[in-house]
């Protein structure tokens, strides 16, 4: 037993509680939503949920007040273990990959504006139909996932694809929910990352595509105006993506018991 663990449990059945008295919630209600919670489990959705309806209130929390650039949700579809890619960076994809093809570029800085030497940015994205591999049917295992290492100059590049938007699924629970409500499945095409480099803080991110649908609708609620790049068209025809990320440093860490 754990005094945080108390008043956390504490204060989120009370605040179900005023729900129920305010609204006047029935049995039948009731009854539904334990079903529909039961279901949620069933259908494995639980990361998914979690990941889009809490996490970036999580997110928000810890990091609103962060030095450096602006981090979003981890979501529900990272892979640790991606292989370590070399140089000319390429996420791996299959000979044929839809999508426009396009040169991610950047820097690692700390806050002094130092380059992170070694950097390391762990990438992984939807395809262009937005699905993820290992966890949805179309794309192999390890398609568009992958870690790139920065230069001495803290220097980063890897070629990709511009993503397609994503819906959850759906024939589940949570877009069940989300109907019932009325709101958009859709989450803005984006690239996800982890940047690292030394002890400090790393960054979990996306970047978002600019010329997207549901920027402003974004089921997961994760999209920051300082995320969302616009891709420029290079003579050769690739769209180019310049993008660099400051590390904070390291937050102290919280005692959980
Ligand atoms: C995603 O692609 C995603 O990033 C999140 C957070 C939730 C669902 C799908
Ligand atoms: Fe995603």
């Amino acid at each position: 037993m754990s005094d945080r663990a108390n008043l956390l449990i504490s204060d989120v059945l009370q605040k179900l509680h005023e729900v129920i008295v305010e609204h006047d919630v029935t049995y039948d209600e009731y009854q539904g939503v334990k079903q529909w919670l039961i279901d949620v489990g069933e259908a494995g959705e639980w990361p998914l949920f979690g990941d889009v309806y809490i996490e970036h209130w999580v997110e928000e929390q810890n990091f609103s007040d962060r030095a450096g650039s602006q981090g979003t949700i981890l979501g529900p579809f990272h892979l640790p273990g991606a292989p370590h890619l070399h140089a000319p960076f390429e996420l791996p994809h299959r000979l044929e990959e839809k999508g426009d093809p396009t040169l991610v570029t950047g820097r690692v800085l700390d806050t002094d504006g130092n380059p992170l030497a070694g950097a390391n940015l762990d990438v992984w994205q939807a395809d262009a139909d937005g699905r993820y591999s290992s966890f949805m049917p179309g794309p192999p295992d390890g398609n568009l996932r992958g870690q790139v290492t920065a230069d001495e100059n803290g220097h980063y590049e890897f070629r990709t694809v511009i993503p397609g938007p994503y819906t959850i699924p759906l024939d589940g629970p949570t877009h069940a929910m989300t109907a019932a409500a009325g709101w958009s499945p859709w989450r803005p095409a984006h690239i996800h990352l982890i940047i690292s480099a030394g002890n400090l803080e790393p960054l979990v991110t996306q970047l978002f595509i600019d010329t997207s649908d549901y920027l402003d609708s974004d089921v997961a609620s994760a999209v920051k105006a300082e995320l969302v790049v616009h891709p420029e068209r290079a003579e050769n025809g690739t769209l180019k993506i310049d993008y660099n990320f400051v590390l904070a440093p390291a937050k102290a860490p919280t005692a959980v018991s």
